[in-house]
């Protein structure tokens, strides 16, 4: 082992060692963020907007693991190059750490609920014990830099913390290698397994927490009311069973919570305790408010069935989903502000929901006034939202993209002029997202090879706030359409399947589905990118029947 790479290793164990005493704090204290989670959060706010929702879109969860494991690895190779570079001057090795904890510093306050000492102290305790350790065995292996003001004393202080094995004479003498190879190892080895562990209990710790903050409900659900303040709430009843269609492939009328698709700029969920939630309501209102959960609880509430989707859904993709939301109807929130129709003006044109962890999405306000159920929302599916579908708090607004809209994590609404432009609006996304019409081919799919007979073309179709009229499957590549049977529609706001049974002869073909609204508009044929205003076409699939 050469002494650069002994000096690099140094680097790495120490940096090992801040980042596991950091995960550590950060996971028994929920008002300390992550260092990497927020460092990668940064870097994903910093990223054009295309390239961030494309990442998340596509890759799915599996984005954000990875630029967080980019995020530490680069580091920890930062780490290892300040250890080497200390070989010759110390100085500028703790200049590097000092970057660092700039860095991490910068990242951390820009997280939602931090608690300003204690983060200052977690991170600069985590660094200075991190470059000690590195220090530590830089100089058991005698190569601490030359600038360094004081050289260390040979059997100076260090020396108490020597494990038994190391022989201080060697491991003190300046110049060159002189712990052997073994002891270095182990001291390294020891020193990250420790970085490690404790990396491994901040992870478990604070995955635990976030359970604990989403848990508070009553075993009964979001329906009996949360609270004590809580006023009944108007549930649904059981959608009728003329509403599915059972073939196989069609989607869950309703998607399970489990399988609701996920969008967002989080890496990790704000971990929210309704306690402390407030919803502060402001801007051109006249009279700004700031509601408590129980306060939110004791207005009317009912439940609405709602389709969510995502403007960067591809024709024919998954980001969308049916949820049963349970909340308070926004105008009734705007209300207890003194906001009204008849009152807005160009000051209060737009509406603006902001989230705990600082993102942003706003709409007409209009919109949330003209007799459709936009909800603050509290529950989905009978139970209180789940951490990652923005507990405590969140906006759904039926007929509206989510990016414009669906402010998950809701801490503030602000009425704003429509100059304003939030977070996607400034990467490039249409400032108005009403969901397309759109229908999606989920029975069959590309490349399938089925068997000459009946085979049902089914999926679903949604128009939300103008609901679905007429659905149409056409299997030569959209000569003819044929009338396909529609299920009951549950709500205008709905997706609604349809299954067309298509007596299928031996050959190739290429299936096609068009929808249209409850206006009497059929979706558009013209295809287009999910930027900036959501997909279009007609969702196509090639099959094989033998
Ligand atoms: N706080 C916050 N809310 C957010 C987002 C976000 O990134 N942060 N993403 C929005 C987008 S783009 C969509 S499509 C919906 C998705 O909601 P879901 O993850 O519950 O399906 O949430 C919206 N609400
Ligand atoms: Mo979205």
């Amino acid at each position: 082992m050469n002494t650069r790479f002994r000096a690099a290793v140094a680097g790495v164990v120490g940096g090992g060692v801040a980042f596991g005493l950091a995960e550590l704090v950060q996971g028994l204290y929920e008002l300390i963020p992550s260092i990497p989670i927020a460092v990668s959060q940064r870097i994903i706010e910093l990223m054009p907007g295309g390239l961030a929702t494309e990442a998340i879109g596509t890759l799915g969860s599996a984005a954000t693991p990875i630029l967080v494991s980019v995020v530490v690895l680069s580091t920890l190779a930062f780490c290892g190059f300040l250890g080497v570079l200390s070989r010759s001057s110390t100085l500028l090795g703790l200049g590097g750490v000092a970057l660092l904890a700039a860095v991490a510093l910068l990242a951390v306050f820009s997280e939602p609920f931090v608690s300003p000492v204690f983060t200052v102290l977690a991170v600069l305790g985590a660094l200075g014990a991190g470059t000690a350790v590195a220090g530590f065995l830089l100089d058991a292996s005698g190569l601490r830099g030359s600038e360094s003001p004081e050289p260390r004393e040979a059997g100076g202080s260090g020396q108490g913390r020597l494990p038994e094995g190391v022989r201080a004479r060697e491991a003190y003498s300046s110049g060159g290698i002189a712990v052997d190879r073994r002891s270095f190892l182990l001291l390294s080895g020891g020193a990250a397994v420790a970085g490690l562990a404790a990396t491994g209990a901040g992870r478990l710790l604070s995955g635990s927490a976030g359970e604990v903050a989403s848990s508070g409900a009553t075993g009964a659900g979001v329906a009996s009311g949360g609270g004590s303040a809580a006023s009944a709430v108007e549930t649904l009843p059981a959608p009728p069973p003329g509403a599915s269609i059972e073939v196989p492939g069609m989607p869950d009328l309703i998607t399970p919570s489990d399988d609701f698709y996920l969008i967002d700029t989080a890496i990790s969920s704000p971990r929210i305790n309704r306690d402390r939630w407030s919803l502060n309501i402001g801007g051109a209102v006249d009279n700004p408010i700031e509601l408590s959960y129980e306060d939110l609880l004791s207005l009317p509430a009912r439940e609405s069935d709602i389709t969510l989707s995502c403007v960067s859904n591809e024709v024919g993709g998954g980001l969308i989903s049916h949820g049963r939301w349970t909340g308070v109807l926004l105008s009734d929130v705007l209300a207890e502000a003194g906001v009204a129709r008849d009152k807005l003006g160009r000051a209060s044109e737009q509406l603006i929901g902001r989230s705990a962890d600082g993102w942003e999405a706003g709409f007409r306000t209009e919109l949330a006034l003209d007799g459709r159920e936009a909800l603050v929302a509290f529950g989905m599916n009978g139970d209180e939202l789940p951490t990652k579908h923005g507990y405590p708090v969140r906006l759904v607004v039926p007929g509206l993209y989510g990016y414009i809209s669906a402010t998950k994590w809701l801490t503030e609404i602000e009425l704003v002029d429509w100059d304003y432009d939030v977070y996607w609006i400034k990467r490039g996304w249409a400032k108005e997202g009403p969901v397309q019409t759109q229908s999606r081919i989920d029975t069959v799919s590309n490349d399938d090879e089925l068997s000459a007979g009946t085979v049902q073309v089914g999926g679903v179709a949604w128009a939300p706030t103008r609901g679905i009229e007429r659905v149409e499957v056409s299997t030569d590549d959209g000569e003819t359409w044929n009338d396909a049977r529609l299920a009951e529609q549950l709500d205008e706001d709905a997706w609604r399947q349809y299954v067309y049974e298509w007596d299928a002869s031996p050959g190739d073909y290429t299936i096609k589905a068009r929808a249209t609204d409850g206006e009497g508009e059929t979706q558009t044929e013209e295809e287009a990118e999910p930027i900036p205003s959501g997909a279009t076409g007609y969702h196509t699939v090639n099959v094989t029947v033998r």
